[in-house]
């Protein structure tokens, strides 16, 4: 494959973008060569400025579950260019937004929009120590909720493919009011609590990883995690942000059984533009202001095309539920590909290969896959038009446009690939 375009292009974007790109993980830095630029999309491929063509399992890392254009996203995107671009004022869509938000999750009975999974975290551990007058927040090592101060603390996602052990710039006092534990543990989660069970506001969790490279929760995990927060008086948090709308249409609170007290969500709510979410109990999200004590705010939450899109997502998701059986059975094919001596973990369209024996149950156990040859995996796939997930600590997705050819010659490839 030839890369003269994106090598020049990438030249000049390292001398005015930090590392070249506009997040992280994009750089390609932990897998090696520099990143295809991209011109365009179309279902469940990609075009790079140089022509070359691949099958992508990296959706936009998550929000593209329909595929790239899909005509439903471009016709709700086209009627909302004909009224304008944004308001900073209330529209009848964000209260269609708001509705099937709620239809999709009981336990979600009001939820306010804003631009990023970032902002939905960030909000929901302020309402959650608002709400309980409580500072500390529990969260779980290799799990990534965005880049908010007090929450990049072992961080997964971008912060593990760097190798970072935990970010500069975030004043210790901040990283002081969490506490980090590992991922499938429910006795950390019991000592824990133990020791500081009434300073505790929230516990926030990935309730299947995907910032480790994807984790599902060992059986009674989240039950416990519910329990417990619930004896002492602190609040549930599902991120859902990757796995809301994804794993199941009313994510993965839906496919456990578990109802937390507050709910973030982001990637697929948006189909493709920038919304995140957050809500839970109404006598919780009462505390948001106005309503209530708890400021956040935002430019451009509710922004008419961005809920256009996202809204044009989850009727088509209502409207055809047969979807999700086919990502099943897309992944799952795709998934026996994988050759003895790498470990799969996957959970619906979210799968990761890990270079390790295995088992993979928390962070730990992730760290010991081999990253180098992760990277000799993923450049041989890349040369071979298949775009996976740029880092060992990354989920990859398949969508409802990746068809049986795509499977079929991915799973070809990786064949090859996986002894690169
Ligand atoms: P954003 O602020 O990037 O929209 O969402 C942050 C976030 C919150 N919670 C979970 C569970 C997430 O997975 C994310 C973002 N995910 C990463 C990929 N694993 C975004 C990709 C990137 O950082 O470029």
């Amino acid at each position: 494959m030839k890369h003269a375009k994106s090598e020049e292009l990438f030249r000049r974007a390292e001398e005015i973008i930090p590392g070249g790109v506009n997040s992280p993980v994009r750089a390609f830095r932990s897998v090696g060569g520099n990143p295809p630029f991209i011109a365009r999309g179309e279902g469940s491929h990609i075009f790079d400025v140089d022509g070359n063509e691949y099958i992508d399992y990296v959706g936009s890392w998550g929000p593209l579950l329909l595929g790239h254009r899909h005509p439903a996203i471009l016709s709700a995107l086209e009627k909302a260019l004909s009224i304008g671009t944004s308001f900073g004022a209330p529209t009848e869509q964000e209260v269609e937004m708001a509705a099937a938000i709620c239809d999709a999750a009981p336990s979600i009975e009001m939820v306010r929009l804003v631009n990023s999974g970032t902002e939905a975290t960030m909000a929901a551990i302020r309402v959650a120590r608002g709400f309980t007058g409580r500072d500390l927040i529990v969260k779980f090592e290799g799990c990534y909720h965005g880049h908010v101060d007090s929450l990049l603390v072992k961080a997964g996602s971008g912060v593990a493919t760097l190798g970072i052990a935990d970010t500069q710039g975030v004043p210790k006092a901040f990283c002081d009011t969490t506490i980090a534990l590992p991922y499938n543990s429910a006795e950390a989660v019991e000592e824990a609590f133990r020791t500081h069970g009434a300073q505790i506001a929230a516990v926030i969790v990935e309730p299947i990883a995907g910032n480790m490279g994807c984790v599902p929760p060992q059986a009674g995990y989240l039950e416990a995690l519910r329990t417990i927060t619930a004896q002492h008086g602190a609040l549930l948090i599902f991120d859902e942000v990757m796995t809301g709308f994804r794993v199941a249409y009313g994510g993965a609170q839906q496919v456990f059984g578990i109802q937390p007290d507050l709910t973030t969500l982001g990637k697929v709510i948006g189909g493709g533009l920038p919304v995140g979410a957050y809500g839970g109990r109404k006598e919780i999200m009462r505390k948001v202001a106005p309503a209530g004590p708890v400021y956040q705010a935002g430019t451009l939450s509710g922004n008419p095309l961005a809920v256009a899109a996202g809204l044009a997502m989850l009727r088509y998701l209502k409207a055809n539920p047969e979807v999700y059986r086919q990502l099943e059975t897309r992944a799952a094919t795709l998934c026996a590909a994988a050759p003895q001596g790498v470990t799969v973990n996957r959970v619906g369209s979210m799968f990761t290969f890990f270079f390790t024996s295995g088992p993979v149950t928390d962070y730990e156990s992730a760290k010991r896959s081999d990253t180098a040859r992760f990277g000799r995996f993923f450049r041989a796939m890349l040369e071979r038009g298949i775009y996976v997930a740029p880092s060992q600590f990354e989920a990859a997705f398949v969508s409802a446009a990746h068809t049986e050819e795509d499977i079929r010659r991915t799973a070809a490839a990786a064949r090859e690939a996986f002894n690169a």
